[in-house]
């Protein structure tokens, strides 16, 4: 394929500042929508002389169809952490020992040894963060709602078709889950009927299953509730003063996502030197503040914007964080189980 002016201007203008440090080439990054500033690309292309091509997903499960499908062109793309153990247990990524990386030592734990990569021998730290769901205090009844997740499985009639869920099999099933009080992982038939029952129950109170365009639905308040990350709902305060995040009282589902290299990955040393690069206080700062997420990497919040640090889903309490739910790695006849869920609900 022929480059386009672009990139031949920018990796040229890379090419002439680059010192005998400096790499070159490209580097293809398969990342969620909205999740990276175009800024810090723009400022990893200067210092390293690499050209960063960005694409861009909406679910682990998309992330995971489209390497299995056999795309070739990715060097970087960004699971959540249950997805790199089906990653890895299905031999689409590269192993990088990350640990020995020289950024790696700023690595916090817990996540410096995660149960699903404990040597991180396949991933990277990007962001943490919750799921909650969002709502405009100035349009439901008496402007408040319960901090349960029955205000979103079970809404006031008020809001049939003015609500949002997320298209994210995951998230919806493990909400549900925890509303019923059942294991995210349930390998028992009957408690998976339940899960898919409440599901059913809430579809035709949805406008619909959307995980982008979530800050911008909320603020042109198309919609009164949004089941949204809390990244997403900082930056939805910040142009909808009413819009209140909900930390349910049942269970706080708790993820991190992370940085990998899929099998084959044409420029492996470009993603190495990206994936350690983005592990500087600095530049994972720059994210965090971009993407109203935290991140595991010390040192990074001096960097952080005053708002930020004062958002409670990034420096929880400790009885927030007594409510965290992490994903988990379920078997495949739990995913077996939850998959057929979510193929019966979007029928
Ligand atoms: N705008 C994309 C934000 C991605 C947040 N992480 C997704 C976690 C899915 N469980």
């Amino acid at each position: 394929m022929k480059p386009s002016k672009l990139h031949v201007v920018t990796l040229s203008l890379g090419l002439l500042a680059a010192s005998p440090a400096m790499a070159a080439g490209e580097l293809n990054l398969y990342n969620w929508s909205d999740y990276i500033p175009q800024g810090l690309l723009k400022r990893f292309e200067k210092e390293s002389g690499i050209k960063v091509n960005l694409d861009v997903f909406d679910s682990n499960e998309s992330l995971l169809a489209k390497l299995k499908a056999g795309a070739k062109g990715y060097d970087v793309v960004v699971p959540s952490d249950y997805m790199v153990k089906i990653m890895v247990d299905e031999g689409l990524l590269e192993k990088i020992d990350v640990s020995k990386m020289p950024n790696f030592k700023l690595v916090q734990a817990p996540l410096d040894k995660p149960d699903f990569d404990p040597q991180r021998a396949y991933s990277a730290p990007y962001m943490w963060g919750v799921t909650g769901f969002t709502y405009d205090a100035s349009r439901v009844p008496g402007g408040k709602l319960d901090a349960s997740w029955k205000s979103f499985f079970q809404p006031p009639a008020q809001l049939k078709g003015k609500m949002v869920a997320l298209n994210d099999v995951s998230e919806l099933y493990k909400a549900a889950a925890i509303y019923l009080k059942l294991d995210q992982c349930t390998e028992d038939p009957k408690q998976a009927k339940r899960i898919q029952e409440l599901l059913e129950q809430q579809k035709p109170l949805l406008a619909m299953y959307n995980s982008d365009g979530t800050i911008e639905r909320m603020q042109a308040q198309e919609v009164i509730m949004h089941q949204q990350w809390n990244g997403a709902a900082y930056r939805t305060r910040q142009k909808l003063k009413s819009a209140v995040f909900v930390y349910p009282k049942e269970g706080i589902p708790f993820w991190n996502d992370n940085l990998v290299v899929p099998k084959g990955a044409k420029n492996r040393d470009n993603a190495l030197r990206f994936i350690n690069w983005m592990m500087d206080p600095k530049n994972i700062a720059e994210a965090s503040n971009f993407t109203g997420y935290n991140n595991a990497i010390k040192g990074s919040s001096n960097y952080f914007l005053a708002d930020l640090k004062a958002d409670p889903a990034i420096n929880p309490t400790p009885a927030m964080r007594a409510l965290f739910v992490p994903n988990k790695n379920c078997s495949p006849k739990a995913n077996q189980l939850r998959d057929r869920v979510w193929t019966k609900l979007k029928k």
